[in-house]
């Protein structure tokens, strides 16, 4: 507000007006006793800073933080330098979002669809409404009429312990759009998900992974130790991404042919007999069938596809059997894929035999399974509901449907077809946006309002919430205390908190209280009669450390070191699986095989490009779009636009900064264009955190493209992920 509103009709002058200003509003009151702008700067500099010890909420690397309060207010965050996670440093988003706490666009209360508007209600009138509903089309439609989607955060348990309760098995996160393709492949060959060693490898090859763009700060600074002790970092990937700039070669492959180049990479380690040995005889099962599939793709034929000369590939084979176990390629996260391809999940199992026959599964400076921290139950005091009868609706884990998918994750963006089909009713989204961040928003908004009735747990009005029927206000992070956290656990296991560093500034509730109060209006108080406190103290009991410790430090480390070497893995046969007789049985191929991507550009038409997408390392999905720092660093640095390679852009007359029109079999938009030689030539590259179109969201509404406007609603028929690679669009001069 300019300074001239303020003094509107106060009749006082400039200088007085500083002086009260300087107090706050509170103190809005003229008196000589008023602090000149000196002595009001010294109260501040003296005001005693608070610390406290929690996790940041920017992302989900959910990084450990130091937060300092004075006078009451949010006066910085810092990295906790003991957490697994972030070493010590905080990224720009998480010191952006930090912000939102005080954004007027917040959240302020429960709100209640009336029309086309919300009216404020409060919790009770809420929690009542809601309630009745539920009940209604629990007896009417059955419990499976009703689901749960959300982050797969801490607190997650206590969602799934609702759902349970109440006798319904749809509890989703967003692993359908995010990582289920790479946590299939390797779990079908070692058995888990591992973790990477970068600080002790001395060769890092990294696949469509971007930790400095993707944020993983920890993995940042881990690479940036291992190559300060020599090793070298080769990077695999279309576009020239920020972690490209850290390495010593960047390669850019044409995407979505990764498997090729992996299966090149495994013909060289077996033809020129490079693999570890005594770990294929001892942990392996199928390395037979492996060669004998595996010769069909010797380097010559690998560089046709995927565009990496054979010689580098052999020479990348060889360098890092030279140097093996202590030589890696990193586990992969969502980019070429996580759950991108057709292809995915056989690429990610390749990834897995690719690092299997380097001998590095579980060993220093290779891939390695972190160690857990085994919480408490909170039974017997607080019994368990039972896990209920009927199977999820989405088919994930059906043989026939998608048999790999992970029923902990469920199928998210199956929801608005199960609701058009009429199998679910009623739903609750919490810290979650299907809208803005599932494919084909047309069709997820049409699923989305078939449920008869929708309950949207966020912070903000994002553009699910704005087409809910209820919305509940959930307390910024920085407000509550939320339940344990395991995540981002290492050579030893972490437990962390994140915990209540300032006072909730408007009529909000932590998260896990909701699920609880929930619970009891809707008559399965018996599983819910605890609160927060006492759950965390009664899942910390058997680690031997207590509340107090924990929130005193933020993390504590718990259990036995990690060893290297392993004697069982989590396979059917115990080692290394190269052939799988799970994955012959369900009809897929049992060793890693070629396969195309679903679809591919036209050669032939100058218009025609794959659609790529990723993260800029100031934005968060669609949560952060709307902040407005790191927004003005979006605008400032002309971050908006869609890459394109250089040359191919003058095959259509465009100049850098031109408007561009893109055009797929289901959306159209125009966004400006970033002419670069950083991209392969066959794509387009789309910034992931724009697009936002909730008219709630000023800062970031309308600016920008999002791919998934681009995306046709796919089910891949292992795990039954989104393929959100596969994309073509035309592109022509707007
Ligand atoms: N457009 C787009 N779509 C994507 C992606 C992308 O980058 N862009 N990435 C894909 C990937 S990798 C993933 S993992 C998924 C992520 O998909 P989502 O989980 O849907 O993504 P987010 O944008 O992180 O968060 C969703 C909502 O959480 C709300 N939120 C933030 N903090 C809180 C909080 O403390 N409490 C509550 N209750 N709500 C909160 C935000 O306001 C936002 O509306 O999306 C996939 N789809
Ligand atoms: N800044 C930021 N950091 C985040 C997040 C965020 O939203 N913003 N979200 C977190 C989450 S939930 C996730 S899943 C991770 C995602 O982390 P990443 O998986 O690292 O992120 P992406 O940007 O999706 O993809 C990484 C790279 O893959 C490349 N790529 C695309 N297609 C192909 C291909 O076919 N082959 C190859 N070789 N490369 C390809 C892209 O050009 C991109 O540079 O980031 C986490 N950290
Ligand atoms: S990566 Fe950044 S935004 Fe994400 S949790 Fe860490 S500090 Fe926060
Ligand atoms: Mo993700």
């Amino acid at each position: 507000m300019a300074e001239h509103d303020y003094l509107k009709g106060l009749k006082i002058s400039r200088r007085s007006f500083l002086k009260a200003s300087a107090m706050g509003a509170g103190a809005f009151v003229l008196s000589h006793e008023l602090l000149d702008f000196k002595s009001w700067v010294h109260a501040q500099t003296e005001a005693p800073v608070i610390t406290f010890p929690t996790f940041c909420n920017g992302c989900g690397n959910r990084c450990g933080i130091i937060a300092s309060v004075k006078n009451g207010r949010l006066w910085k965050i810092e990295g906790n330098p003991e957490a697994n996670g972030n070493l010590g440093v905080v990224c720009p988003k998480g010191h952006g979002y930090l912000h939102d706490l005080y954004n007027p666009q917040r959240l302020k209360s429960p709100l209640k669809r009336a029309g086309d508007k919300f009216e404020p209600i409060s919790w009770e009138q809420a929690y009542k409404e809601i309630s009745e509903k539920i009940n209604l089309i629990l007896m009417d439609k059955g419990p499976q009429s009703l689901f749960w989607v959300n982050y797969p955060q801490s607190n997650h348990q206590y969602a799934l312990r609702l759902m349970h309760a109440l006798g319904s098995p749809h509890y989703f996160t967003h692993g359908s759009t995010c990582y289920t393709a790479r946590n299939a492949g390797w779990v079908t060959t070692v058995g888990q998900l591992p973790s990477n060693d970068l600080s002790n490898a001395q060769y890092i090859l990294i696949i469509g992974r971007n930790p400095a763009g993707g944020i993983n700060l920890g993995q940042v600074k881990c690479i940036v130790e291992a190559k300060g002790k020599g090793a070298k970092l080769v990077v695999l990937d279309p576009r020239h991404s920020e972690t490209a700039i850290l390495a010593d070669e960047w390669l850019p492959i044409k995407p979505g042919t990764d498997l090729a180049f992996l299966l090149g990479f495994i013909n060289v380690l077996v033809k020129e007999e490079l693999y570890d040995k005594k770990i294929v005889s001892e942990k392996t099962v199928g390395f037979k069938q492996l060669v004998e599939e595996i010769v069909n793709y010797p380097p010559e034929w690998v560089e046709k596809i995927c565009e990496i000369p054979a010689k580098t590939i052999t020479r990348i084979a060889r360098d890092m059997a030279q140097v093996k176990p202590k030589a890696l390629i990193h586990r992969g996260y969502h980019g070429a894929f996580g759950a991108q391809y057709l292809n995915s999940f056989q690429t990610a199992r390749a990834l897995a035999i690719a690092n299997s026959l380097l001998g590095n599964i579980n060993r220093k400076g290779g891939i390695y399974f972190a160690k857990s921290a085994l919480l408490g139950e909170l039974q017997p005091k607080h019994p368990a509901p039972e896990f209920p009868k009927m199977g999820k609706l989405d088919g994930t884990g059906v043989p026939g449907r998608y048999p790999l998918g992970s029923y902990g994750d469920g199928i998210a963006h199956a929801i608005p077809e199960l609701a058009l089909r009429g199998e679910l009713k009623a739903g609750f989204v919490y810290h979650n946006n299907p809208l803005r961040t599932n494919p084909n928003p047309k069709r997820v908004m049409a699923g989305y309002k078939k449920l008869e009735l929708l309950v949207v747990i966020d912070t903000v009005l994002s553009e699910t919430a704005s087409i809910a029927h209820y919305v509940l206000p959930e307390s910024f992070y920085l407000e509550r205390d939320e339940a344990l956290d395991t995540k981002h656990s290492g050579k030893r296991a972490q437990v962390s908190i994140q915990q209540q560093v300032v006072k909730p500034l408007y009529n909000t509730r932590p998260g896990t209280q909701i699920i609880i109060e929930l619970a009891k209006h809707l008559g399965v108080e018996k599983y819910f009669n605890f609160n927060i406190e006492e759950a965390n103290q009664l899942r910390l009991k058997p680690l031997g450390v207590t509340l107090g410790d924990l929130k005193a430090r933020g993390v504590l480390f718990v259990g036995e070191n990690w060893k290297e070497g392993f004697d069982k893995l989590e396979t059917p046969s115990g080692k290394v699986e190269l052939y799988s007789e799970t994955l012959k049985k369900l009809g897929f191929p049992p060793v890693p095989k070629w396969e195309e991507p679903f679809v591919s550009p036209d050669p032939r038409d100058p218009h025609s490009f794959r659609l790529l997408h990723g993260k800029q390392a100031i934005h968060t999905h669609s949560m952060t779009a709307n902040q407005p720092y790191l927004m003005a660093i979006s605008h400032r640095y002309d971050m908006i636009r869609l890459w394109m390679n250089r040359l191919r852009g003058s095959q259509l007359g465009l100049k850098d900064g031109d408007w561009v029109k893109i055009k797929s079999t289901v959306g159209e938009g125009k966004v400006r264009v970033r002419l670069t030689e950083g991209l392969h030539p066959s794509c387009v590259w789309l910034p992931s955190g724009y697009g936002i179109f909730s008219k709630h969201l000023n800062t970031a509404y309308d600016i920008g493209l999002n791919y998934n406007d681009f995306l046709p609603t796919y089910f891949d028929p292992t795990v039954g992920h989104s393929m959100s690679s596969e994309i073509v669009v035309n592109v022509t001069k707007a």
